[in-house]
């Protein structure tokens, strides 16, 4: 298998490589590693370590190769800051006035995107499936079939489709869309961004879309629901450790106070931090019996640090969180805590152990994985997720809530810090076998199960509408 995304799976730290932070990663790494293949990602110029083009990892007993394409600074800076993160992330998150539009942002990403092809061309073999991931590569999987017609070529899409009107407002939106249907399985998380991608290809290209499939150039698309999970055993037994427990018991002891509400997010301005803020401050002035007695504890990662948007954010975030503390500390307490900075794996599992409330509010998320770790990690605690997420569809016993409603935000921090402790273990439960059920193995499996289906039956000749 050839997986090919804008980020390798591993990075280097003080303890050697070590798998990289973020979505993509952390669901795609031990599924690679259990199949064997090649990683095809870009070679940041900013890396200072020189990093090889071809690279086996574990080094000690190889599992995949990691193949880098080298980019430029400036290729960098406008298919990657540019067209990646700075117009179709915030188009896919229905943030149309974060888009910042330079027509040498497509040019480098058509550019970046053809050397990609290349690559996954020169380590494919014949009847190799190739995985292509997320709205970096939008362009690639056209180039591959256009070199290579008998191709086996899948792609996975992580964040939302927005709605067909919502799409069209990118330039180039038709051509960006026709890379896509270079594949023969397009995946998204939830029926939602189906329904919003059938839609586009419909009308922006007037392509006959029958069922889930849309017939183009001869060919069938098979456009297919897959929502992600994570490593599920990976987190209970992490979440189990006896290391993991203590750290979590120090945090409660540290802090000192009978209620802990997490969130946890990179710091973008898709996942509601400042917003989020906003409704601890407003719950904290209508609610002074609960001064002294609870801490907010936000970890944001840093994140595209390139980017104005994200360098606004983290000044507005900087100065919430300072004019909250600033406003209801009280003698040792303090009640917001907010770290800007990476944790590993197994420090996040802690802090989801110690939580009392996860309080995860993205205005629009692709699927939020956070979401399944806490519920994973946690025993007896409660989960608040925007509705606005794909995670929402499915984690149906969360307490779901509009992350722009301020006042339903305050409501549910209530609902959730008051609930007794049998509804929140029922919850749980629910929520537990939810996601077992999506477990990034299985995620893995159905979507490579159905590119394989498609494979077999364009051999056979078979007219898939029939099966559809
Ligand atoms: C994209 C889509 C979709 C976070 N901070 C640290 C850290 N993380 C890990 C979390 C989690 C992952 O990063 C974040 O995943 P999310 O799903 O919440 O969000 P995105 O990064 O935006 O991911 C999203 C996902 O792709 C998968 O398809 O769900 O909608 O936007 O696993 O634990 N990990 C470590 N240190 C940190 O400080 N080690």
């Amino acid at each position: 298998m050839i997986v090919a995304a804008n980020r390798g799976p591993i990075r280097l730290t003080e303890e050697g490589w070590t798998p990289a932070v973020g979505g993509l990663a952390t669901a795609l790494l031990p599924v690679l590693m259990e199949q064997g293949g090649v990683w095809v990602a870009m070679r940041d110029p900013d890396d200072e370590t020189d990093l090889p083009l071809c690279q086996d990892y574990p080094e000690e007993n190889p599992r995949l190769d990691v193949r880098r394409v080298p980019l430029s600074r400036e290729e960098l800076v406008n298919y990657y800051y540019g067209m990646a993160n700075r117009v179709l992330w915030p188009n896919a998150h229905y943030f149309i006035e974060h888009m910042a539009l330079d027509p040498a942002f497509y040019t480098d990403y058509e550019r970046v995107n053809r050397r990609f092809a290349e690559a996954v061309l020169e380590e494919a073999a014949p009847g190799d499936l190739i995985w292509v991931q997320d709205y970096h590569l939008m362009r690639a999987p056209a180039f591959i079939r256009q070199q290579q017609p008998e191709s086996v070529i899948g792609h996975f899409w992580h964040i939302p489709w927005p709605a067909m009107e919502v799409f069209r407002v990118l330039p180039r939106s038709r051509a960006l869309l026709e890379g896509l249907l270079g594949c023969d399985v397009v995946g998204f998380h939830v029926e939602e961004y189906v329904e919003n991608f059938l839609e586009s290809a419909r009308v922006l290209l007037g392509a006959t879309v029958r069922g889930n499939c849309v017939e183009w150039e001869g060919r069938q698309v098979r456009v297919e629901a897959h929502p992600i999970g994570i490593n599920v055993a990976g987190f209970e037994e992490m979440a189990a450790l006896e290391e993991t427990q203590a750290e979590a018991a120090a945090m409660r002891d540290e802090l000192d106070v009978e209620f802990l509400v997490v969130g946890i997010d990179r710091l973008d301005y898709t996942k509601g931090i400042l917003s989020r803020l906003l409704a601890f401050e407003a719950f904290l002035e209508e609610y002074p019996t609960y001064h002294k007695r609870i801490a907010f504890y936000q970890v944001a990662t840093p994140s595209r640090t390139e980017v104005p948007s994200y360098q606004q954010l983290k000044r507005e975030v900087d100065e919430a969180v300072g004019r909250i503390n600033g406003a209801f500390s009280q003698d040792a307490w303090v009640p917001v805590h907010y770290r800007y900075r990476t944790y590993t794996q197994q420090e996040l599992c802690a802090f989801y152990r110690a939580a009392d409330v996860a309080l995860l509010t993205p205005l629009r998320d692709g699927m939020n994985l956070v979401a399944q770790e806490f519920v994973a990690a946690n025993d007896d605690g409660a989960l608040i997720l925007s509705e606005l997420t794909g995670a929402a569809y499915l984690l149906t016993e969360a307490l779901q809530v509009n992350p722009y409603d301020q006042q339903a935000l305050v409501a549910v921090l209530k609902e959730a810090l008051e609930m007794p402790l049998e509804e929140k273990r029922q919850r749980l439960a629910g929520l537990k076998r939810k996601v077992a059920e999506l477990d990034v193995h299985h995620w893995a499996d159905a979507f490579l199960a159905s590119l394989q289906k498609a494979t077999d039956s364009r051999q056979l000749g078979e007219p898939e509408n029939a099966v559809l």
